[in-house]
């Protein structure tokens, strides 16, 4: 049997760059992604997936949840950060250690040295969900990249550049790719197609993805 040394191993980390400053590291954190879902698990116990309202008042197919010091919320009043969960009155569970460290190992691995995320929004796809081209811009800091982590039932991510009219490129995430994304492309339009049927062992019917971001000082409250 000969080997070809340039096909791609299954599950062997390897890098595509999308754009400037966007890269998809994948397979970075397969091996982790059982206790990651674990976590996640134990976040949602305390501060449960919901569907937020659009401010133009659509129901999101997405279901969300967050970690860390503030959580990305939406309501009638628009988009924005919150140190507290409005389910539950509460502050939002910690961000664990072992999601801290990825997300800084994935954004070094990119090339952006002092990233320090204080907000991890997690994201539930069940079959058929999405969500529609958007820009991340509730941040005040600019500079600093976000950081995403895949698990659970593959998507198609599209990656458009700085107005929604750019065309798109589609990417599959599979459980334990990392998109890292800043610099030149940091407000890039993108969004994630309707989740097809699947099962995976670990996570069911679910996709879910974790984005890690430096909201910046002067969180609006
Ligand atoms: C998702 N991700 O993958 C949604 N945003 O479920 C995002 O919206 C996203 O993956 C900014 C940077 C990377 C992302
Ligand atoms: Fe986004």
């Amino acid at each position: 049997m000969t080997m070809d040394l340039f096909s791609q191993l299954p599950n062997e980390p390897w890098v595509e760059e999308l754009a400037p400053g966007a890269l998809v590291l994948h397979h970075f954190v397969s091996e982790q992604a059982p206790s990651l879902l674990a976590e996640v698990a134990a976040i949602t116990a305390v501060a449960p997936f919901r569907h937020l309202i659009t401010p133009g008042g659509y129901r999101m197919s997405v279901a969300m949840s967050n970690c860390g010091s503030v959580g990305w919320v939406s309501d009638a009043r628009g988009y924005r950060y919150s140190p507290i969960d409005p389910l539950t009155d509460m502050r939002w569970p910690a961000m664990p250690e072992s999601f801290m460290a990825l997300a800084v190992s994935a954004a070094r691995q990119a090339g952006f040295l002092h990233f320090q995320p204080n907000a991890c929004l997690i994201n539930r796809y069940d079959v058929g969900a999405k969500l529609s081209l958007h820009q991340d811009k509730d941040e005040l800091d600019l500079r600093q990249p976000i950081v995403s982590i895949s698990l659970g039932l593959p998507a198609v991510f599209q990656f458009g550049g700085a107005s929604r009219e750019a065309k798109c490129q589609k990417v599959l995430l599979s459980e334990g790719d990392v998109v890292v994304w800043g610099g030149p492309s940091r407000l890039n339009y993108h969004g994630i197609l309707p989740v097809k049927a699947g099962f995976s062992p670990r996570a069911g019917a679910y996709r879910i993805n974790l984005t890690f971001r430096y909201t910046g000082r002067a969180e609006k409250l």
